[in-house]
């Protein structure tokens, strides 16, 4: 019976639900996006990898009617989010990978008119190892192909990813 198809989702739903994040970035915007903002939350599961749930606004098609815009969105080295974002580093890739197989390349953001808001499952990194780095968006799509980090454009948004309280 449908009922008894016990699948992870019925646990993301319950994580994302009643369980604080064990981690969290605030987004904030650079000089030339004062309005982009949102908050990204990392939550341990039990299957080894990590949920991780953003909701962001303020993304550059937000004065577009209807439109509908892929934004890069990466885990970058370093949570410095000053100035024009260049200290937070490259993406997050201990590994050695080429892109977009870094453990730091995320799904990209789909911008609904400013609006996004996505929940995904990721086993490249674990909460422990990227508190201190930082979560970026940009100003393009990742075309994942170019190196060495999908051509997307400047860093518009940027949250050092900190463990919560
Ligand atoms: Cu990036
Ligand atoms: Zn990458």
């Amino acid at each position: 019976m449908y009922t008894d198809q016990i699948t992870p989702r019925i646990n993301f739903t319950q994580l994302l639900l009643y369980e604080r994040p064990k981690a969290a970035a605030w987004i904030t915007g650079n000089a030339a996006h004062p309005t982009l903002s949102g908050l990204v939350k990392f939550y341990q599961t039990n299957y080894g990898g990590v949920l991780v749930e953003a909701e962001i606004f303020g993304l550059p098609n937000i004065d577009t009617q209807g439109s509908s815009n892929f934004y890069a969105f990466h885990i970058h080295e370093f949570g410095d989010c000053s100035g024009d974002f260049q200290k937070a580093g490259g993406h997050y890739n201990p590994q050695g990978s080429m892109h977009p197989d870094h453990a730091g390349d995320l799904p990209p953001l789909l911008g609904n008119q400013g609006y996004a808001w996505a929940s995904f499952y990721d086993k490249r990194f674990t909460i422990n190892e990227i508190i201190g780095k930082s979560v970026i968006i940009h100003e393009n799509r990742d075309d994942f192909t170019s190196q060495p980090s999908g051509d997307p454009g400047p860093m518009i948004g940027c949250g050092e990813i900190r463990r919560t309280l």
